[in-house]
């Protein structure tokens, strides 16, 4: 089915065989590989991305700069393909990318332990670290409004005001309780005009399955650089609270079973700290743990405004799959609220 994608990078296509990778929401991943070669090959979301030539363009930028002034950061960039280009365009179907496998390194989709998530949030913080010398204000914004929770709320608000019917009264609970959180978006709009919140290279993507580890465990470096423009660090320190936190995922139905780690908390804080700590100022990191709360709340604005809008961005798996969803994040989000004073006192002994 993608014998063409193959032979627009490799002159032997027929040498290669793809099989499915990863368990991403949006794009479509597959490992490809040979008797000695190994690679992943990615369809970009095109619905979603508008312009995939911009993904293309901040990560040349990136790995530009990188090659200069941090020659041994390891950053995975794509493999042109046979005419020169990042990206395989084709017609009625959509662009296609490759990355090298880096030999050695392997991917989780969970977290099971503390030092996995203190790798991974020193790594997401290095990143954004090796990067502040870059403008960020270079890069292309690939998907506006994806972490503007104003904006997320509006979408909410309009998807009660015109969405299905039925799916609002049926979400009566969850719409109420979403309501009363919205201090939650007005706090970020206030951060927004404080010039010490600062914008800087983020990643906008840090669940676990986007780093890439060794044998022995440590992570190598970062992966899945589509959504990384300028941004807010409370997007990537929150969104690896959202994943890392709680041993039950965003799927899980029964809700009793979504927890908040302590250990698994630290880990961030102390992961993150031991790249950031330095380049953060006073508001950011009083801020810290709002990154929790900014993320978590909006994934549960998404997908319960998704399910109004009746499933137009997160393709369901069964009917009720994004109103679940919703009601999994809220229940994170006040698990997490219930450890604010502890969380806090933390954050500022770490
Ligand atoms: C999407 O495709 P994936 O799983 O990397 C979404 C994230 C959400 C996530 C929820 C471009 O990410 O923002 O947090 O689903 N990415 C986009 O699972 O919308
Ligand atoms: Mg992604």
């Amino acid at each position: 089915m993608i014998a063409h994608i193959l032979a627009s990078f490799f002159p032997n296509p027929e040498q290669f065989t793809a099989v499915p990778f990863g368990t991403g929401l949006i794009n479509r991943t597959w490992k490809v590989s040979s008797p000695d070669k190994v690679y992943i090959l990615q369809k970009i979301n095109h619905n979603i991305f508008r312009h995939p030539s911009d993904i293309a363009y901040n990560i040349s930028a990136i790995a530009n700069y990188l090659q200069v002034n941090a020659p041994g950061y390891q950053f995975v960039a794509p493999v042109k393909n046979l005419s020169g280009e990042e990206l395989t365009f084709v017609a009625d179907d959509g662009y296609y990318r490759l990355f090298p496998f880096v030999a050695g390194s392997h991917t989780i989709d969970i977290v099971t332990t503390p030092g996995e998530a203190f790798e991974a949030a020193k790594q997401f913080a290095l990143f954004t670290k090796i990067l502040s010398g870059f403008d960020a204000m270079q890069l292309k914004c690939t998907l506006p409004d994806f972490h503007n929770l104003g904006f997320r709320y509006k979408q909410f608000t309009d998807a009660l005001a015109h969405g299905n019917e039925m799916r609002r009264e049926e979400s009566a609970a969850a719409i109420t309780y979403l309501q009363s959180q919205k201090n939650l978006a007005d706090i970020y709009d206030s951060l927004l005009s404080d010039n010490d919140f600062k914008q800087r290279v983020t990643h906008h993507d840090t669940k676990i399955s986007n780093v890439l580890f060794n044998d022995q465990n440590k992570a190598l470096c970062v992966i899945d650089l589509d959504t990384v423009m300028p941004g807010y660090f409370i997007s990537d320190v929150g969104d690896m609270m959202r994943t890392y936190l709680s041993d039950a995922s965003e799927e899980e139905t029964d809700f009793d079973k979504i927890n908040v780690r302590d250990e698994f908390f630290k880990a961030i804080v102390a992961g993150y700290m031991s790249e950031m700590r330095d380049a953060l100022t006073d508001i950011e990191k009083q801020y810290f743990f709002y990154a929790g709360q900014f993320i978590i709340y909006m994934q549960a604005l998404r997908f319960i405004t998704d399910y109004l809008n009746n499933d137009v961005y997160y393709t369901p798996k069964y009917e009720k799959h994004n109103y679940n969803r919703g009601l999994n994040q809220i229940r994170l989000l006040q698990e997490l609220n219930k450890k604010e004073p502890v969380y806090k006192d933390l954050i500022s002994s770490l």
